[in-house]
């Protein structure tokens, strides 16, 4: 089959400002010679999101993981805490690094979340807290959780890592739960290169954040905990501020290419769009098709290698499940019998080219290739 890209076209590509704006704020960096340590860029980054996000508490980090890392320890959780495995390692690593066990529940096949309806089974006298991931930017259904939470003395902590800019209910995202941390990884909607913070409810967290991030060091005399180091830097906020001023007209870029591949797969048998939300309920951040192989004809893998044949580099976002990691896989929730929705997704789900920059001609080329590859398989001529 022809018609392959000449040049690779990737799963997402970084949103970068106009560089002669960086260099502007590269130069006041230079002039003051403040490069790190809570300097002017951080400050006003810091505000403007909070702004953006609509929140009284937000601390930035270095990057997402290390903003959840030490989210949880500020949190003093103990023994167990229930998750999802259908997420990136960050999630489980930051529980991992707290000496926390996960238990892992199973996830709901249209938003790919924490199912509601498993976790309260999966209680015991040992769990401290509940962490949801709104995967993909699909909101996890907080209502409930937090009922659950409530009902059982748990904190709540989710991993926005994929839902900057959302609404949940015609409210910000990060004003559910305990604490939501997004990620500023160049490959997100939002991003300082790397980057990350945390938005949360209790006030006092803002200090224990700041000692947490910068070696629990409260002042020149006094370490008064073991933190680490995970301070976001001039030059990464700088280039956040730059890139912020971008959202709104990255949002409705990213609008058009998404409606343009609902558009184009809309009849194809097999292939179903997972990412359903628009306008302020939408992160944009990625764009997920499930392949059903019994309709499709054939396996998600056969078609994401088939497409690699194209130079379109997608992605099986989130293969292998976190449960089958080799240091999870003799939990009991980390079963398979106990995860068959997780199991199934990770199997069908793939991530398709995303980003404002893409042509829609080029989802449009795309989408005929997907198309033709299928009518291949059921012997349709197109
Ligand atoms: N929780 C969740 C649910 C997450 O998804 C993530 C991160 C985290 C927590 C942790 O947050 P951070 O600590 O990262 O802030 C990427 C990102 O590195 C990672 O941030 C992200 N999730 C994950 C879903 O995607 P990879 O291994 O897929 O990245 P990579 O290098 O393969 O990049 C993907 C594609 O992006 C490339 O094929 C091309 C394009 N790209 C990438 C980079 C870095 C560019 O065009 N330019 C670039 O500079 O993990």
């Amino acid at each position: 089959m022809v018609d392959s890209f000449d040049e690779p076209i990737f799963v997402t590509r970084p949103l970068l400002p106009d560089l002669h704006l960086v260099n502007e704020r590269m130069r006041e960096i230079w002039d003051c010679k403040w490069v790190t340590n809570n300097g002017l860029q951080h400050k006003e980054l810091q505000e403007k999101l909070m702004d953006y996000l609509v929140t009284d508490h937000l601390s930035l980090f270095t990057n997402g993981t290390m903003a959840l890392l030490l989210g949880v320890k500020s949190l003093h959780l103990t023994g167990e805490v229930i998750t999802t495995p259908f997420t990136f390692p960050a999630t489980l690593q930051a529980l991992d690094w707290n000496g926390l066990t996960p238990v892992f529940c199973d996830i709901e096949p249209d938003t790919l979340t924490i199912d509601v309806s498993k976790i309260e089974a999966l209680i015991t006298e040992k769990t401290s807290a509940i962490l949801g991931v709104h995967v993909f930017g699909n909101p996890c259904n907080v209502l409930r959780i937090q009922e659950i939470a409530d009902k059982h003395g748990l904190k709540v902590i989710y991993d926005g890592a994929h839902a900057f800019g959302a609404e949940i209910n015609g409210k910000p995202v990060g004003s559910y739960g305990d604490m939501t941390m997004f990620s500023f990884h160049a490959t997100k909607l939002f991003n300082t290169v790397e980057g990350g913070a945390l938005v949360f409810k209790d006030k006092s967290l803002v200090a224990k954040l700041d000692l947490l991030k910068n070696f629990g060091i409260a002042n020149q005399e006094e370490v008064v905990l073991s933190g680490l180091n995970a301070k976001m830097n001039e030059i990464q906020a700088a280039i956040g501020l730059e890139t912020l001023k971008l959202m709104d007209e990255e949002r409705k870029k990213r609008h058009e290419v998404k409606k343009e591949y609902e558009k184009q797969l809309a009849n194809v048998p097999g292939v179903r769009l997972l990412t359903h939300l628009e306008n302020k309920a939408s992160s944009y951040q990625y764009l997920v098709i499930e392949i059903d192989e019994s309709s499709f004809g054939q396996t998600r893998d056969w078609l994401h290698e088939c497409l690699q044949h194209h130079n379109i580099l997608t992605r099986k976002y989130f293969y292998p499940l976190c449960s089958d990691f080799t240091w999870y896989n003799h939990l009991v929730s980390a079963h398979p019998r106990n995860l068959p929705q997780a199991q199934k997704t990770v199997k069908e789900v793939l991530a398709m080219p995303f980003y404002g920059d893409l042509e829609l001609a080029s989802v449009v080329r795309i989408c005929n290739i997907i198309k033709k590859y299928q009518a291949s398989i059921s012997g349709v001529a197109l």
